[in-house]
């Protein structure tokens, strides 16, 4: 048998609330700022009338995947696939429709606890995601979101009440799902700020308050389930430099740095470091931080480490002179955003691009985020989601034979077992997604399930079909990761 991976190693795959489960407004569920997000493909081009939407506008979210009403049928499936864990995230608008009401939303939290129980009865590990980009807009709109401190209490009362609720049946929590990209998309914090300088403020101080929202957390978990393990999710993909100039050399690893690195100190030593606090001063971006909260930072670190990967990306060094302007512009672009005198994000030239989306695949680069994250955080690793994105082709007789997806798949599980043999502690692998979800910037025009679900842009029947990923992924399982 195959010695690299542990025999109670998380085989798994992943989804989250928003993407998967629709009934948006049903049993008492209020709307989140992912439900009122515009759909956008171009990534460049940032959604600001999220909040404007509120009430009239609702997007895909509204059926997603059916799964709030096809549940059993989507479990079943995954008992036939075998899967060893499953990581969702519950909507904190439908425990709390408007994030702080004074009542627990029953209805609600049934919906879980019938998820949950009947994944412990077939033996798979619930991974839940506290928070996957889905913040109340009934707080949102009341004092502001994330900018607010309330927001940390608010957060807190909801993560306590399930740690309390589900206390001995989930047995690993994630706080909350990649905080380094949702600040850089307003549409997730709500913010609609024009000017730029003012912008970069709200998000800075928005990401200081999620972190120690999620510090408070992780102490009130360990408090209440010390039992229970809990860690937050990061998007980490390393960044090589464009070629081996001195400069570029730097801008990459300042790019780690800046957008990775710091947020792993935070997490686990409970401190920024002095480098990230200082770029914060010198571009007026900083904001108080107080001794209590340095206090909860310190107290709160995480059992495990989790992250995303998807693909790596590539840096050179950036002229100072690049505009404010077009620095907001490619924000949000992995492929092009920039820190001017720092570093600028470019295609990476050594990597032929993917011919079915363009992404420069690149399945070492797992095996490097493994060991960068843990040479820098020493914890166990959990890889929470990494999957393809592609459109699939359903066959006259209802066959998706999708080749692409297993070879990507299989390369990065390989990557993956050279990261165990490497020494890394890895508990834990995810693939996104379980079954077709809405992209979050492409709707249903790319998939990423081993499970294809008959919908599109304009609906469908919602039908459920396995993949020949879906068959490929079951044998990995059986097998322990031989392949
Ligand atoms: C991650 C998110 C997921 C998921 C995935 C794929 O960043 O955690 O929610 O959406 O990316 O991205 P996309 O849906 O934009 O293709």
């Amino acid at each position: 048998m195959n010695q690299e991976f542990p025999e109670n190693f998380l085989w798994g795959c992943a989804t989250s609330a928003f993407q998967v489960e629709g009934a948006y407004n049903e049993d008492g569920k209020g709307l989140s700022l992912a439900d009122v997000r515009s759909m956008s493909v171009d990534p460049t081009e940032e959604p600001t009338k999220a909040l404007a939407n509120v009430g009239d506008e609702i997007a895909d979210s509204k059926i997603a995947s059916d799964h709030y009403h096809s549940w059993e049928e989507d479990v079943e499936l995954m008992k036939e696939l075998g899967l060893k864990s499953y990581r969702f995230s519950i909507a904190w608008t439908r425990i709390y429709p408007n994030g702080d009401d004074e009542q627990i939303n029953e209805k609600g939290l049934a919906f879980y606890d019938k998820l949950i129980d009947r994944l412990n009865k077939y033996g798979i590990e619930p991974v839940v995601t506290i928070y996957h980009f889905d913040f109340p807009c009934g707080i949102q709109k009341k004092y502001g979101g994330w900018r607010n401190k309330q927001s940390i209490e608010d957060f807190n009362r909801y993560a306590c009440t399930l740690f309390e609720h589900f206390k001995g049946r989930v047995r690993y929590w994630l706080v909350n799902n990649e905080q380094n990209a949702m600040i850089r998309r307003d549409s997730y914090l709500g913010i609609e700020e024009k000017d730029i300088l003012k912008r970069e403020r709200l998000r800075h101080l928005c990401n200081h308050n999620m972190y120690v929202a999620c510090a408070k957390a992780i102490a009130s978990c360990h408090q209440i389930d010390p039992e229970a393990k809990i860690a937050p999710v990061m998007a980490y993909s390393p960044t090589y430099p464009k070629d081996s100039k001195p400069e570029n050399i730097l801008a990459a690893k300042k790019s780690e740095d800046l957008y990775r690195n710091y947020m792993i100190d935070v997490h686990c030593r409970g401190e920024y470091p002095a480098y990230y606090l200082r770029w914060l001063r010198d571009n007026g971006w900083d904001f108080p931080i107080s001794d209590e909260e340095h206090e909860i930072l310190k107290a709160g670190k995480p059992d495990f480490y989790a992250f995303n990967y998807y693909r790596s990306s590539c840096a050179e060094y950036c002229p100072e002179d690049v505009s404010p302007e077009l620095v907001e512009r490619y924000r949000v672009d992995a492929k092009r955003r920039m820190l001017p005198g720092i570093c600028r994000h470019i295609d990476n030239p050594n990597i032929e691009p993917f011919p079915m989306n363009q992404w420069r695949l690149d399945p070492i680069g797992l095996r490097v985020a493994f060991r960068n994250i843990y040479e820098r955080c020493h914890l166990p690793l959990m890889l929470c989601e990494n999957g393809l994105g592609v459109p699939d082709i359903l066959t006259n007789d209802f066959k998706i034979h999708d080749d692409y997806r297993i070879d990507y798949l299989k390369s990065h599980i390989i990557a993956m077992k050279e990261a165990v043999k490497d020494g890394i502690p890895v508990i834990g692998y995810h693939v996104w997604t379980f079954m077709d979800v809405i992209s979050t910037s492409e709707g249903f025009k790319k998939r990423y399930g081993l499970v294809y679900v008959n919908r599109d842009e304009k609906g469908g029947d919602l039908n459920r079909y396995k993949k020949d990923s879906f068959n490929w992924y079951r044998e990995v399982i059986k097998e322990n990761g031989r392949n």
